[in-house]
């Protein structure tokens, strides 16, 4: 397959400005009917090319003359034709078949229901066009079809009329004003329930609201639907930014590809999103629709009103919406936490992408498939760089920047570059050296020493930032340290709590603070300023004093997570040797202790606290991954502190039982998880009374969790009865799926595959295929990594079968088997292996070829 260069990019000769299009909908063959009106852009010839794919062309029409066939070329991805004049119209006819579409891209059909999915390139599915974003056009969409099977019909913009042809079929009219690309296109059509509301914009204009879901599911939409009106306001409160048609529209479909779509004015959604009731979902659930909903609804005017020239440029619109979402979830909870979950979010997936052979800047100079660049680099990352940009400009100059670029380029296609000089012109702040971040993949390591000098009360700090994957040669980038230094009492020595921020420009540099009367301790990247490792590693005393005294609430965690880190890679060194410690050191056991006794901390950040690094994150800090030292230092670690703390545990769990707030939940459900890792028979069967006995989802999720691992009779008999009593609802059935595909015990592999002849599990369904497959690849490293290669050959076969109906899926599933490279050599040959076999499969789709390919470098 051919690769796509960002130095290649030519603006388009033609543009087109406006489509009338009509879809008959059919249950064999659906007809689009596509009238578009063509102008030139630039200087370049007559030739028109629009593309298109698994596409039958029933006819073409330009300037009202039908073109014979010898009068254009027709390949199975384009079609090509001279343009009679600068200015003109064309009408295209043609047949598709969405009843077979399996790869969910394009129109489809997803529980009988007609649905679209046009990002990156599907509009090129449903007919031909210039499937790209820098090509902007006004839409008038009319669906037709049989009103009693599909009477709601929905398209992008507001309704502008409805009725009865007169063969009987119902049809609807759909006018979009706002030029957009045609990967924002929308069509929706079914037997739909609908649940309404309004909201009424800062100018007093009266949007309707409307969230379709399948019938049956309407009392699980009030989550969304507030979670939506909080994002509207929000985002005039703190960006300015108005909502601009008369009615938002979101529909929650069950086969879809990624979480959500943003399409104008009519969302299309993963139902995973939108519905939740307390009874079928987790607090984590409903934190996810809400940061969901939000980050597609603020998309409305970063990404929708001002898009991307090209595909290069996806962070523009996705870093920087990751970003908006998260400052909103932030204001709406609690932000301490908030950033925690975001920084573990980006420590497991982008920073392993990062170092891996998949790893590419958050502007990519070139790829094969536009598909596999939905990357945690471009989001994760990206909104690290909007972050870092955010915090060098601080809160009002940063808004400045923003309503610059939202007054300079409304309406337009535009690239990274064009965002950050806006934002540079409209705050007065130079951003020439930190434009680096957008070009230079890898993460950077920082190592810090400091020196205190008494006679001089001098303290200094020498920060050096290096960044292996970028080369040798990489120029350093500019980044943001946010610094707070401690005096022996825990207070903060320089003015104001938040610390000072020092700007990191060179490969070295020294930082020096006068005045300090005794060598302070630091704080080091405070809130997490920058998205780089920390090489340097402080002694476990001043690992101990940051988490009892630092105010920055990200970094008392992070330190004790690198107090607990620096204990279990300990463990895991001296696995196999006489001295093997089966419990993590005093002075962690001393910090843990301290924790469950601080009753003036916010529950969910304690839980947060005392909840041990994951098996992956302490592989991430070795250089050759030891997984089965790592699965039993950490269950060691957990049995050990189960034990010696089980008075302390009981009583959190019991005082945070049948408290209705998020927060306790967490934090009694992670003093479950101590208690059970002890495999006590009054454990197992607290963890079994908690599962009956649950209110919610979040309660009966974390039993079960403790259950799956286990032996015991209440294994089988909890996972029975969650089966039968959800048995109706997805999204929960999914769950089941999940928790089986994580488990550690050792019949699990067996389990796992067991699983796939489930009659519930289809290939087809990617919320299914991720539930099952994806959890044990990404959440299973001890069964994934089996070394009798199982694993890896459970997950290569898959591949392969999903490169057959859902390329798009099946290349997502493949990035496990590229971080080869961090295990053991037996290990490196078998996940070499698995990749080889996939390359070698027929027909294989150039989705899971660059994949797979590049995951062998
Ligand atoms: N902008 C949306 C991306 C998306 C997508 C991309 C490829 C294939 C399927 C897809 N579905 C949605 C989602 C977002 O970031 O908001
Ligand atoms: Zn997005």
């Amino acid at each position: 397959p051919a690769t796509i260069f960002l130095k290649d990019y030519k603006a388009p000769t033609f543009r087109i400005t406006d489509v009338q299009l009509t879809v008959e909908l059919g249950e064999e063959t659906t007809r689009v009917t596509s009238n578009l009106s063509f102008s030139r852009n630039t200087d370049g010839g007559q030739q028109v090319r629009l593309h298109g794919e698994n596409l039958t062309l029933v006819s073409l029409e330009v300037e009202g003359r039908e073109i014979p066939p010898a009068e254009y070329t027709h390949t199975d991805k384009d079609l090509t034709f001279l343009a009679p004049s600068d200015q003109f119209t064309a009408r295209i006819v043609t047949d598709i078949r969405p009843q077979d579409n399996t790869e969910l891209e394009g129109l489809y059909k997803s529980s009988g229901n007609f649905c679209t999915q046009c990002e990156a390139e599907g509009f090129r599915k449903i007919t031909y066009f210039m499937d790209r974003p820098d090509v902007m056009a006004t839409f008038t969409t009319t669906v037709i079809g049989d009103g009693s099977k599909y009477p709601v019909m929905l398209s992008n913009g507001n309704l502008d009329g409805h009725g009865t042809l007169k063969d009987g079929r119902q049809f609807f009219r759909w006018v979009d004003p706002h030029p957009k690309p045609a990967y924002l296109f929308a069509l929706v059509a079914g037997d739909l329930a609908c649940v309404s509301d309004e909201f009424v914009t800062m100018s007093g204009r009266r949007i309707d609201l409307k969230i379709y879901v399948e019938k049956g599911d309407e009392d699980k939409c009030a989550h969304a639907m507030q979670s939506l009106k909080n994002s509207m306001k929000w985002d005039e409160e703190k960006y300015g930014r108005e909502y601009d048609l008369d009615i938002f529209m979101i529909v929650a479909v069950s086969d879809f590809n990624m979480g959500a779509m943003e399409n104008k004015g009519l969302n299309v959604f993963n139902s995973k999103y939108v519905l939740a009731s307390p009874e079928t979902a987790t607090d984590a659930d409903f934190d996810g629709i809400e940061s969901v909903i939000a980050h597609e609804y603020f998309h409305n005017w970063t990404g929708n009103r001002i898009t991307c020239r090209d595909w290069f440029q996806l962070t523009l619109k996705e870093g920087l919406t990751v970003f908006r979402d998260q400052q909103f979830s932030a204001d709406m909870n609690s932000a301490a936490v908030k950033r925690i979950e975001d920084v573990q979010r980006l420590r497991a997936a982008q920073f392993p992408e990062d170092a891996g052979p998949l790893a590419h800047p958050i502007q990519p100079q070139s790829y094969v498939e536009i598909n596999n660049f939905y990357t945690a680099t471009i989001y994760e990352k990206g909104a690290e760089v909007i972050r870092m940009i955010h915090t060098l400009l601080g809160e009002e100059k940063f808004r400045k920047g923003m309503d610059l670029y939202f007054d300079r380029h409304d309406g337009q296609a535009v690239t990274t570059e064009e965002f950050v000089a806006a934002l540079e012109d409209g705050s007065g702040v130079d951003l020439t050296q930190f434009r680096r971040w957008y070009t230079q993949p890898g993460t950077p390591e920082i190592t810090v020493t400091d020196q205190y000098d008494p006679a001089t009360r001098r303290y200094s700090l020498t920060v050096r930032q290096d960044n292996p994957k970028a080369g040798p040669k990489a120029p350093p980038l500019h980044i943001p340290l946010s610094l707070g230094l401690l005096d022996d009492q825990g207070h903060e020595l320089m003015e104001g709590a938040a610390g000072n921020m020092l700007n990191l420009t060179e490969h070295e540099q020294t930082f020096t603070f006068d005045d300090i009367p005794a060598r302070p301790v630091p704080s080091l990247f405070r809130n997490f300023s920058a998205p780089v490792k920390l090489g340097s590693n402080p002694a476990d005393e001043r690992l101990d004093f940051l988490f009892k005294n630092d105010s920055d609430p990200f970094n008392r965690w992070e330190a004790g997570q690198r107090l607990a880190t620096r204990c279990l890679l300990d463990m895991v060194e001296k696995h196999d040797s006489p001295e093997r410690p089966n419990a993590p050191s005093g002075t962690f056991m001393d910090a843990f202790a301290a924790l469950l006794t601080d009753e003036d901390l916010d529950p969910a950040f304690r839980a947060a606290a005392m909840a041990l690094p994951g098996e992956n994150y302490i592989g991430q800090q070795m250089p050759i991954v030891a997984v089965d030292a790592i699965h039993e230092a950490r269950s060691a670690s957990m049995r050990s502190i189960g034990t010696r703390f089980e008075d302390d545990l009981t009583r959190i769990y019991n005082q945070n039982s049948g408290q209705d707030n998020m927060g306790c939940r967490r934090l009694k459900n992670v003093a479950l998880s101590y208690l059970t890792a002890t495999e006590s028979e009054d454990h197992i069967l607290l963890a079994a009374r908690q599962y009956r006995e649950a209110t919610n989802m979040t309660d009966r999720v974390a039993a079960l969790g403790r259950l799956v691992d286990t032996d015991h009779p209440e294994h089988d008999a909890a996972l029975a009865d969650f089966y039968a009593r959800w048995e109706t609802d997805q999204l929960v059935i999914d769950k089941w799926f999940t928790l089986q595909a994580m488990a550690s015990r050792p019949q699990a592999m067996d389990d796992v595959e067991g699983l796939l002849k489930h009659p519930a599990f289809t290939l087809l369904n990617p919320n299914r295929v991720r539930s099952l497959i994806g959890a044990f690849a990404a959440g299973n490293p001890v069964h994934f990594h089996s070394i009798s290669g199982r694993g890896y050959r459970f997950l290569s076969d898959r591949i392969m079968e999903l490169n057959k109906t859902n390329p798009q899926i099946a290349a997502r599933l493949v990035s496990p088997l590229g971080q080869w490279r961090r295990y053991s050599p037996e290990r490196q040959t078998l996940m070499k292996e698995a990749l080889n076999r996939i390359l070698e499969t027929e027909n294989l789709s150039p989705h899971v070829f660059e994949m797979t390919n590049k995951s062998l470098n």
